[in-house]
């Protein structure tokens, strides 16, 4: 398992200009469309996991237990998220989430509840290909955002590792860049942290606020509840 570290920031006309300036090394331009899945009354991302699926492949971003104490700007420009993405993994995650939630409120009743604890029988016996929706049905998940993104990868490589650059357009007309480095669990934090502010120092980023990503603005204009709801909760 790995966790992204990641700093956003705006993108502006002269970006390309600036990553060329400095080395990076585009590695190439995508398109893919992404879903996101929670309960109707938002469990997952009220507890901010983030449960994804990108052209078939599915991820679920955990809030990554913190181990390190960085500096004030670092821990307001930078996200970390453990991402889990293997299918099987994020069933029994996802599940196990949703039962604990489940058996914790006051409104569950016990049909509910028996079709949760079938579908955590079935984790164990059953097989599922990454097509099968029948876990995000029996565990009343729904698709709440859906959009595509065209992205321009770049690589820049440094003495202390490589750091990742992407550029993305989303096509309900939003743009943002991310400063993106993966450290596999148990790795050096503070080191990827710095990486990354090295990278932003290099791109004349100036030190702000945390810029909104993607699925932030998505939510604003399209989901004006769910966006208050995590906004009142500090997710966002
Ligand atoms: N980014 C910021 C700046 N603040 C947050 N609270 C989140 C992300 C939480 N979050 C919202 S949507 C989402 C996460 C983790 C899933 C998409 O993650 P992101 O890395 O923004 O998207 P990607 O680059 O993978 O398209």
């Amino acid at each position: 398992m790995t966790v992204e570290v990641e700093r956003k920031f705006v993108c502006d006309a002269k970006i390309m200009g600036k990553l060329q300036d400095i080395g990076a090394k585009c590695i190439g331009q995508r398109q893919f469309r992404d879903q996101y899945f929670d309960s109707p009354d938002f469990i997952l991302t009220l507890k901010d996991f983030w449960l994804r699926c990108r052209e078939g492949l599915w991820e679920l971003k955990c809030p990554a237990v913190s181990e390190t104490t960085p500096d004030h700007d670092t821990e307001t420009l930078c996200t970390r998220y453990r991402e889990i993405t293997s299918f099987p993994l994020i069933q029994s995650e996802v599940g196990r989430i949703i039962r604990e939630h489940t058996a914790e409120g006051s409104e569950s009743n016990s049909s509910q509840k028996e079709q949760i604890d079938k579908v955590a029988e079935n984790e164990d016996t059953e097989v599922c290909s990454a097509d099968d929706t029948k876990w995000l049905n029996d565990l009343n998940l729904v698709c709440f955002a859906e959009f595509k993104t065209e992205r321009c990868s770049y690589m820049l490589e440094r003495e202390a590792g490589a750091v990742r650059v992407d550029l993305d357009q989303a096509d309900f007309g939003y743009c943002v860049g991310e400063i993106e480095v993966l450290v596999p669990e148990g790795g050096d934090m503070n080191a990827a942290l710095q990486r990354i502010t090295i990278i932003a120092a290099e791109l004349g980023l100036s030190c702000e606020k945390k810029v909104k990503g993607k699925m932030h603005v998505y939510l604003q204009r399209y989901q004006p509840e769910h966006y208050a709801k995590l906004l009142s909760a500090h997710i966002l």
